[in-house]
């Protein structure tokens, strides 16, 4: 039995095409998707809007609720509950330029519309998470929004939505850049300011993906840690990264295991999960991998995230205490050390 429960989204298993070539694995069908989750140890399942229920706008809102229905029926006949939806902002002709903060007000109604949808979905599933991946909501000509203005319309985006629904909560999910230039919310501390200046700070907190703060320049304990201490850390996105370069989804810890650890230290110190909350790993498989091994980076981030809980479960609190009181801490570095190394 593993402390945390562990959540995934079906694009984590996908056919491995990226910016430079094509799909390299074959479509796996979601039924059959979920079912494996299963097996291999997640528990919910995180959604975009059209991966519950693909083709919506071309669906009238009953169609969708029924589609949604199917789903949570195949989601409890495996056993595995649904963790939150998110609006897909990025890939329909209405996004060019953004959803929430486009400069054209079709597009912003389109916007609003997805979220709409998303949050009739997410009631259909039983589940009370919307989450706000902000991909093009930013600039690529930093002359083209008026910078102000964008973060004002995110605001009211936001509170369109609480308005909307009176339980749903509102999860802001900061990227910096990629595939946008500059992003309205790249961090934590923006989260937390949005929050703030919505019409229920209550309803509105954040999702932490590890890459993300990573190509912010940021260390994603910090980010985490900084997310509990405001008490709106409600998801997070474990994954690992590669320094400053496109978002690489890399299996957990795998780059930077006193990172991984240092995530995982904070969140056992804080009981993250006692509210329900899910660990969610946003992790892709390397496009090299075959067909019959691409589930490979998902059983490895759970592995590697048990193991580093029960690191951060034998921690020595009292040791760290000494090197504390004798501001040794070159000792206490060693310690970790010594501790990921298996030698402790
Ligand atoms: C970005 C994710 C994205 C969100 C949900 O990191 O892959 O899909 O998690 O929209
Ligand atoms: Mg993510």
């Amino acid at each position: 039995m593993s402390r945390f429960k562990y959540s995934v989204g079906p694009w984590n298993v996908h056919e491995g095409a990226d910016s430079f070539g094509p799909s390299v694995r074959k479509t796996i069908e979601f039924g059959r998707k979920i079912e494996t989750f299963k097996k291999i140890g997640i528990d919910a399942i995180q959604f975009h809007d059209d991966d519950a229920v693909p083709e919506l706008n071309d669906l009238t809102n009953e169609q969708i609720i029924a589609r949604a229905k199917e789903v949570r029926s195949l989601l409890s006949n495996n056993g595995l509950a649904a963790e939150f939806v998110a609006p897909r902002l990025w890939m329909d002709g209405h996004t060019i330029d953004g959803g929430f903060t486009s400069n054209s007000e079709k597009d912003r109604e389109f916007a609003m519309y997805r979220a709409y949808r998303s949050i009739d979905i997410a009631n259909t599933l039983g589940c009370d998470k919307i989450v706000l991946w902000l991909a093009r909501e930013g600039t690529l000509c930093y002359e083209s929004k008026d910078p102000v203005l964008a973060v004002h319309r995110l605001v009211e985006a936001i509170n369109k939505m609480l308005e909307y629904d009176k339980n749903i909560k509102i999860l802001i999910e900061p990227k910096p850049n990629e595939p946008i230039d500059r992003n309205v919310c790249p961090t934590m501390g923006h989260v937390m300011a949005v929050s703030a200046a919505s019409s229920d700070p209550s309803r509105v907190g954040g999702l932490l993906e590890s890459a993300h703060a990573i190509l912010a320049g940021l260390d994603p304990a910090s980010e985490i840690a900084f997310g509990l201490a405001m008490k709106k850390l409600w998801s997070v996105h474990l994954n690992d990264q590669n320094g400053m370069r496109f978002d690489q989804d890399k299996s957990f810890a795998v780059e930077n295991l006193r990172q991984g650890f240092n995530q995982i230290k904070v969140l056992v110190e804080n009981n993250y999960g006692s509210n329900g909350e899910f660990v969610g790993l946003d992790v892709k498989a390397m496009r090299t991998q075959k067909d019959e091994a691409c589930y490979e980076h998902i059983k490895n981030s759970i592995k590697i995230a048990n193991m580093l809980t029960e690191k951060a479960e034998r921690y020595d609190y009292k040791y760290q205490q000494k090197c504390v009181e004798e501001r040794n801490y070159e000792a206490l570095e060693m310690y970790v050390m010594e501790l990921l190394m298996g030698v402790k």
